[in-house]
């Protein structure tokens, strides 16, 4: 198998909310990839193969899935008798609604908070590309995101009640044990650490001893990866 990802200048340390989920997917299934480093200007020509011009990309043998939602459905689908990553079509369905729910309420206002910390860690020519496609997004400078990233970083936190008031009963948001719903989430805050210094859960927080969980899965899988230099 093998996943292209999406890295900085540290060929390491790949940062992608959505390839974060694929890893820990693919980890939850019993599976192991290789994974690709590619940098945002190297994306489109390398998956174009697959039809895509993002990342995450998986090769399966003669498969070729791009898209982390779609590549989830595909590990399921095809690796039935491994653990599941949905719990059937239910968990499925509402792992689904998720993965819509937070691109409003957690990744948008995130992605404004982390945007020049993101830009710091990227190449040259990644930063100019980064700064041509993402500054219309967010209707303003990458410098001047810089220093304006307190409004978004309370509406984070404020839109993480839900997330919260749900592990008061449970360990994970799957439930007993985590499972896709989990990863979309984690994935999130993998992104967050890996890209910045900035501590975007208070460490007396029910998220944090989850996260905390999530980091000792599949031999400290997200756990292990520091803070790029
Ligand atoms: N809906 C896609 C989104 C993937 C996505 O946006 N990937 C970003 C990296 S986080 C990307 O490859 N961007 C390429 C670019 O901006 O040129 C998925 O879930 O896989």
């Amino acid at each position: 198998m093998k996943l292209y990802e999406l890295v900085g200048r540290n060929k390491e340390k790949g940062f992608s909310p959505y390839v974060w989920r694929t890893k820990m997917a693919i980890a939850h299934k019993g599976l192991e990839a290789e994974t690709i480093p590619l940098t945002f200007t190297e994306i489109k020509d390398a998956v174009d193969f697959a039809g895509s011009k993002t990342v995450p990309v998986l090769v399966d043998g003669d498969h070729k899935v791009k898209d982390s939602w779609d590549i989830a459905c595909y590990l399921e689908e095809v690796y039935p008798d491994q653990p599941s990553l949905f719990g059937g079509s239910i968990g499925k369905g509402q792992a689904k609604l998720l993965n819509f729910q937070i691109v409003k309420s957690l990744l948008m206002p995130l992605f404004r908070v982390l945007v020049a910390d993101i830009h710091d860690i990227l190449d040259e020519d990644d930063q100019a590309y980064f700064c041509l496609t993402r500054e219309p997004r967010i209707g303003c400078s990458i410098e001047e995101a810089r220093n304006t990233y307190r409004p978004a970083l309370e509406l984070f936190q404020e839109n993480l009640w839900p997330y919260i008031q749900c592990l008061k009963t449970q360990k994970f948001f799957s439930g007993e044990a985590p499972a896709y719903s989990d990863y979309i989430l984690y994935g999130m805050f993998q992104w967050s650490r890996i890209v910045s210094t900035k501590n975007i859960i208070n460490q007396d927080d029910l998220l944090f001893e989850w996260r905390t969980r999530m980091d000792q899965l599949y031999d400290g899988l997200g756990g292990k990866v520091g803070l790029i230099n």
